[in-house]
């Protein structure tokens, strides 16, 4: 993969440009292409060694796209693109979906304009020219129009302030941080704190390969099976053939997947009926099991019940140790925190070199240089995975901390709550967009195509700015309460904001709670395309200085 030298940072300085993003993932390095299709100037920054976002860094064992994958979570405008790139799996794993982003930007010829470990330390607004300058950590200066933050969602890890962390003598490792090499647990004693989707994943390979594998577990999930398994060429040759309207229907679809979403209710079934959906679902795999059986498991705390009472007897029958069991049978509501797929989860606490630490009974005191400490005693470790997730979808803004008007920075303004405008804008930081920010359907849509969707969006909104000289977009005062509302509201008509997630914020220690995503799905498309029908209704628009536009 060719890597890019840092030493391009300095054709960089001093440099002025129409656009700097932020980010050289999925939603940034369309958010380039779309750019120079406008015939704008633009550069993409990002502090990774390759291109890729997420699938750059979640190099952990058994990183897999953990959503419908081959062949629909990919880029999707270009049906040439689509044609020429073959999914092996249906749940391609990380080195394929790099590979892929890959692909992408040698196809389009995008690492001209990306400079990679490069890490933006600053970004200013400037009020009286209308451009934001952002300084780098290889001391490039460059200045540009607009600001687009293709940050992440999912990238500012979460390093727990577990007492004595950083007394661990053996190695240690965060899953947001995998290192490049492969990681050897061959006959070593390791554990692992954490049982999201990343720990879920990495449990079953880490135990093949160690001598004892400790999981540390504080809430037990649901997982499902993810039924990975080699792309059916019919399947991937009807994708292609048709993929105006897969595209079209994803697009029309609830969370951005090829789903046609059940009119039925969990309820309407009698209990044999469906305990033999789920089990077909199950045997199948994916989410199918909890989007597509019925329409109600994520809206009706009676008919989520159904399907947790499901998965809890699958995990009885798979965990052979009825203690055992129970631990890993979670209480919450199923659906309601990321939903997880797995590759043979549940049954490897059948291991013999597997145990399970329920921090629920017996709390984690502290790290030592031998191991993890729990009430109980000493988890004796050669080497510590921290699957401790992340600041989830403020968290990289945040750290990014621009400087909008007046000086203020982000962590100021969201110092109580966060807002936003749309999701894509922050009042008070003009000419600032976000792609896969809080408020928009983000990490509940299919990410790659929501990304297309808000860079189209931005697109659309600069070449309009461009062809009436306006020089500054920033949202109208007030506008952000009434859609923090909206958001709020839709929210509340799930079963989402009853449970404790990183949705809601709370797998940050003192982070405020509010619910970060808008579950509209294609509606909260359908009202960016009104906004922008409206001459952007709902920001204010001032006209260009001389100074704004580059060239
Ligand atoms: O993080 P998580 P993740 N002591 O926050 C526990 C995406 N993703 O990296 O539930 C002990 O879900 C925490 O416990 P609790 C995907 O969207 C995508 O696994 O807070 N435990 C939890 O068990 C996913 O949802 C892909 O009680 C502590 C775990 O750590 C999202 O990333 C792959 C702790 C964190 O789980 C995040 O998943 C992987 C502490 N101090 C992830 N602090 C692909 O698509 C936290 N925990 C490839």
């Amino acid at each position: 993969m060719p890597e890019q030298s840092t030493q391009q940072a300095s054709a960089a300085r001093a440099q002025a440009l129409d656009a700097i993003i932020i980010g050289a993932g999925f939603g940034g390095m369309y958010a380039l292409h779309l750019l120079r299709g406008l015939g704008l100037s633009a550069r993409v920054y990002d502090d990774a060694t390759s291109v890729g976002g997420t699938w750059s860094w979640n190099r952990y064992p058994g990183a897999r796209v953990d959503f419908p994958g081959g062949p629909y979570y990919c880029y999707t405008f270009s049906e040439e693109l689509v044609r020429e790139w073959d999914w092996a799996e249906t749940q391609p794993d990380q080195p394929s979906v790099l590979a892929y982003l890959n692909f992408v930007a040698d196809k389009f010829d995008l690492r001209r304009d990306i400079e990679l470990q490069t890490r933006v330390t600053s970004a200013q607004y400037d009020e009286a020219a209308q451009r934001w300058t952002v300084e780098t950590n290889h001391g490039a200066r460059v200045s540009a129009q607009f600001l687009i933050c293709a940050v992440g969602t999912l990238s500012a890890a979460n390093r727990p302030n577990i007492p004595g962390l950083d007394s661990f003598a053996g190695a240690c490792y965060h899953t947001g941080h995998w290192p490049h090499k492969k990681v050897d647990f061959t006959g070593k004693r390791v554990g692992i704190i954490g049982t999201g989707s990343s720990g879920v994943q990495a449990i079953p390979i880490i135990a093949r390969e160690a001598a004892h594998l400790t999981v540390f577990q504080r809430t037990p999930q649901y997982t499902i099976p993810a039924g990975n398994r080699p792309l059916d060429p019919a399947v991937a040759r009807q994708t292609r053939d048709n993929w105006p309207q897969v595209r079209q229907q994803m697009i029309e679809s609830p969370f951005g997947a090829p789903f046609v979403p059940s009119t039925r209710s969990a309820l309407d079934d009698t209990p044999e009926q469906r305990k033999a959906l789920y089990e077909t679902h199950w045997q199948k795999g994916g989410l199918g099991i909890a989007f597509d059986s019925y329409h109600d498991i994520l809206f009706e705390q009676a008919a989520n019940h159904t399907l947790a009472d499901f998965v809890r007897s699958k995990i009885g029958q798979i965990v052979r140790d009825p203690t055992i069991a129970k631990k890993l049978m979670p209480d919450y509501l199923i659906g309601t925190k990321r939903q997880i797929l797995d590759s043979g989860y549940y049954e490897t606490f059948n291991r013999a070199n597997v145990t399970l630490v329920d921090l629920r009974d017996d709390p984690i005191q502290a790290i030592t240089p031998g191991g993890v400490r729990t009430r109980s005693g000493e988890h004796a470790l050669d080497m510590l995975v921290l699957a401790t997730g992340y600041d989830a979808i403020t968290g990289a803004l945040q750290n990014l901390n621009p400087r909008g008007r007046g000086g203020v920075t982000l962590k100021q303004q969201w110092a109580e709550r966060f807002n936003t405008y749309l999701g894509m804008a922050i009042p008070g930081f003009p000419n600032l967009f976000m792609i896969h920010g809080p408020e928009t359907p983000s990490v509940l849509f299919n990410m790659p195509l929501g990304a297309e969707l808000e860079g189209e969006w931005i697109r659309d909104c600069i070449r309009y700015l461009r062809e009436h000289r306006l020089g500054v977009i920033e949202p109208a005062p007030g506008v952000e309460i009434a859609w923090g509302e909206e958001v709020a509201e839709a929210a509340s008509h799930t079963l989402f904001p009853l449970t404790e997630s990183w949705y809601t914020g709370a797998n940050i220690p003192g982070k405020h709670r509010q619910f970060a995503v808008h579950m509209g799905g294609p509606r909260y498309f359908q009202q960016l395309s009104q906004v922008a029908a409206k001459g952007y209704e709902g920001f204010v628009l001032e006209p260009e200085q001389a100074a704004s536009v580059s060239a």
